[in-house]
């Protein structure tokens, strides 16, 4: 299998599955399209038509076959590894689990476009204007921290449902953005944002960002495209 992903740094759609698959053990090799920009004719459209309809990252592709969107290549992987239990075993907390991946997918606007996900920085006073002054980065904040501190108390961790899945990759690149804007979080949720972290999965895309020193600009249209 093939997985199509942006710049590690910046590419928090890419994120999810990257580390799903490499904290599961399920091989691939990774196809990196850069960002350059987001015109029509730009390169990285261009390497993306070949494989995509929608030209976005992350793609994945299993022979002939083409998955996009990373809700659709989560649930492709649960079912080509049903073995990786990438959802939980008990239909409840399956339920559960899609249900706050599908709360991710489609919302936490405010934290996506004020927070875009930027692993080399480190921006503390920028996440404490945002709390102050954008209320919808709070609500997302606040959302986050009853979602995980009850669930965490729900299944008795150490990630969100019991063993790692497909809800924790999804929510990596809040934990990234809760750490780089130093967003005020209880001790049971900075507990999880740390074990989180440091999965070997996890802890291989952030140390491989890192290394990449790509800067783009973080203006809006930016921002919240690729985030
Ligand atoms: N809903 C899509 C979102 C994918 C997405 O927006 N990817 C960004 C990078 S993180 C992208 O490719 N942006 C390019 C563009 O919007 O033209 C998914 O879950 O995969």
């Amino acid at each position: 299998m093939k997985l199509y992903i942006g710049n590690k740094n910046y590419s928090s759609w890419s994120m999810r599955p990257w580390v799903l698959m490499k904290q599961a053990g399920i091989p691939f090799e990774e196809v990196m399209v850069r960002f350059d920009s987001f015109e029509a004719e730009s390169q990285f459209k261009t390497a993306l038509a070949a494989v995509s309809p929608v030209q976005k990252v992350p793609v994945l592709v299993d022979g002939e076959l083409a998955v996009w969107d990373t809700l659709a290549i989560a649930e492709y992987l649960a079912e080509r590894f049903p073995d990786k239990q990438l959802w939980p075993a008990d239909r409840a907390a399956r339920a559960r689990a899609r249900s706050v991946c599908a709360e991710m997918h489609a919302g936490f606007g405010a934290l996506r476009s004020h927070c875009g996900m930027n692993l080399e920085a480190h921006l503390p006073e920028v996440g404490a204007r945002l709390m102050r002054d954008e209320p919808g980065v709070a609500a997302d904040l606040q959302r986050i921290v009853q979602m995980w501190s009850g669930l965490l108390a729900a299944h008795g961790g150490p990630m969100l449902f019991g063993a790692f899945g497909i809800s924790d990759a999804y929510y990596a690149p809040v934990a990234t953005r809760i750490r780089t804007y130093a967003l005020p979080v209880p001790p049971v949720v900075d507990a999880y944002i740390t074990r989180l972290l440091a999965l070997p999965g996890i802890k291989a895309w952030i140390d491989e960002a890192l290394q990449e020193h790509d800067f783009i600009p973080m203006d809006e249209p930016y921002r919240t495209s690729r985030n």
